[in-house]
C-alpha cells in the first residue's frame, strides 16, 4: 500500500476534481478525520481519501505503485510539487519525531515495532524535557538524562539492525544442519563430506522476536585447497565481527586438546555439542563439563535441544531490556546528537546544546 499525502490551500479542491465518490459528496465538505472511498477518475483506480485537516489530506492507494503514480501525475498537472516522505515529514515535525518514525518503518518484527512505536511519542517528549532543563540551567539533570539514554544506544539501534549470529566449528560437525533446523528449511547444503560449506551462508530470521542474521561458515581446519582456504578466512572474519559466536562440536569427538585449542582461537559465546543421537549409552562426554560457556547438547536427527538452543541464543543476544519509561536513541544520528549535546553540557556551552539537538538534517 502507498500513501500520498497532499498538503496546501488547494489540496481539497484538487482532490475533489480528480475523485468520484459514490454519493458525490466532495471531500472538502467532510469533517476532519473522515474517510471517503472513491474512484480516481483518470485511471479508474479504487482508493481511500482521509481528511486530516483543512489543508491536509492522505490518499491511500493499493496495488503496487500504479495507483499512487496516477495520483501523483494528476496532482503534478495541477501545480503540486512531489517531495519525498522524509522531506514531507520534516516540514511538519522535528528531527526526533521524523527519525524515530522512519526507524519504525524499518522494524521487521512486531516485538521491535512495539518498542519503536512507544518511542515515537516518548523520545520527542524526552528531548523537549532536556531542552527545558537546559533553559532552566539545570545542567546536571539534563546531562544525567542524556547519559541514561546513551546507555541503551546499542539496544536502540539493534531494533532495526539485525544482530549477527555466527555458527563456526570444525568440518562435518553439523553446522549447516543446525542452520537448517533453526531456519526450518534447507537453507544450507548438508553433506557427509567434510568441507562442504565454502561461502558464508546468511539467513535473516527472528529469534524470540529479535531480528537476527544467522551465518553458516566453512569448517575450520588446516587445508591446502585454495577455495577452502578462502572459505576458512571468511569464517574467521565473520567470527571477529559477530554479535554472538556459537562453536559447534561433534559430541562424539574425543580429542579434547583440539577442542580446547579451537575454543581459545574463536572465543565463542556459546557451545553446541551436536549429534547426541550417536552417543552410545554410558559414553563419557568429553567437553560437557566446561563451566566457562553456556553449553547446549543437540541432535539435528531427533530435534533434541534445538528449542533450548534458540532460547539460549535469544537470552544471550539481549540480556537486558530497558524499562517502559526509558528512552534511548534508535539511530546513529540520534546517538551522535545526544553525545554532542552531552559534550556541550560538559563544556558549559548551553547555547550549543540546542544546536546539537535541533539542527536541520
Ligand atoms: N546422526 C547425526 N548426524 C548429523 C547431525 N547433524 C548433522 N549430521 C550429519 O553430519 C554430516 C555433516 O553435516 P553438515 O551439516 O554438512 O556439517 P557442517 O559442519 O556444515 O560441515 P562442513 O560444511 O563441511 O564444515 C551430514 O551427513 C549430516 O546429515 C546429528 O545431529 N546427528
Ligand atoms: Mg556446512
Amino acid at each position: 500500500m502507498a500513501v500520498v499525502a497532499v498538503h496546501g490551500e488547494l489540496a481539497g479542491a484538487a482532490i475533489d476534481e480528480c475523485l468520484q465518490t459514490p454519493n458525490g459528496t466532495p471531500i472538502t465538505s467532510r469533517k476532519h478525520q473522515d474517510v471517503a472511498y472513491g474512484i480516481w477518475k483518470s485511471t479508474g483506480e479504487d482508493l481511500v481519501v482521509s481528511k486530516r485537516g483543512e489543508k491536509h489530506f492522505e490518499i491511500h492507494c493499493h496495488g503496487g505503485t500504479t495507483a499512487s503514480q496516477a495520483v501523483i501525475r494528476s496532482l503534478s498537472g495541477r501545480g503540486f510539487v512531489e517531495i519525498s516522505a522524509t522531506e514531507f515529514a520534516t516540514q511538519f515535525q522535528d528531527f526526533w519525531s521524523v527519525s524515530t518514525q522512519l526507524a519504525l518503518t524499518h522494524a521487521t518484527t512486531s516485538k521491535t515495532a512495539s518498542f519503536l512505536l512507544r518511542l515515537t511519542t516518548q523520545l520527542p517528549k524526552q528531548i523537549q524535557q532536556i531542552r527545558s532543563y537546559v533553559t532552566a540551567n539545570e545542567k546536571e539533570t539534563a546531562a544525567a538524562q542524556i547519559q541514561s539514554m546513551l546507555r541503551w544506544s546499542n539496544f536502540g539501534q539493534h531494533l532495526t539492525a539485525p544482530r549477527t549470529v555466527v555458527l563456526c566449528g570444525q568440518p562435518n560437525v553439523g553446522k549447516s544442519s543446525l542452520v537448517n533446523a533453526i531456519t526450518g528449511f534447507q537453507r544450507a547444503i548438508v553433506h557427509d563430506i567434510p568441507g562442504t560449506t565454502r561461502d558464508v551462508v546468511s539467513q535473516a530470521l527472528a529469534i524470540d522476536g529479535w531480528p537476527v542474521t544467522l551465518k553458516d561458515t566453512a569448517g575450520i581446519r588446516d587445508s591446502d585447497n585454495p577455495i577452502e582456504i578462502q572459505g576458512i578466512a571468511q569464517a574467521r572474519e565473520q567470527i571477529s565481527k559477530s554479535d554472538l559466536t556459537i562453536c559447534v562440536f561433534d559430541v562424539n569427538e574425543t580429542q579434547q586438546a583440539a577442542r580446547a585449542e579451537f575454543i581459545s582461537q574463536t572465543a565463542p559465546d556459546l557451545i553446541v555439542l551436536n549429534k547426541t543421537d550417536l552417543l552410545s549409552p554410558g559414553q563419557p562426554l568429553v567437553l560437557d563439563s566446561t563451566d566457562e560457556f553456556p553449553t547446549v547438547r543437540t541432535s539435528v536427527k531427533t530435534n533434541q535441544g534445538i528449542r533450548e538452543l534458540l532460547e539460549i541464543i535469544g537470552a544471550e543476544l539481549v540480556s537486558e531490556i530497558p524499562s517502559d519509561t526509558q528512552t534511548y536513541p534508535v539511530t546513529a544520528e540520534q546517538q551522535q546528537r545526544l553525545e554532542e549535546a552531552l559534550d556541550c553540557l560538559n563544556q558549559n556551552s548551553t547555547a550549543a546544546v540546542s544546536q546539537a539537538l535541533d539542527r536541520l538534517h
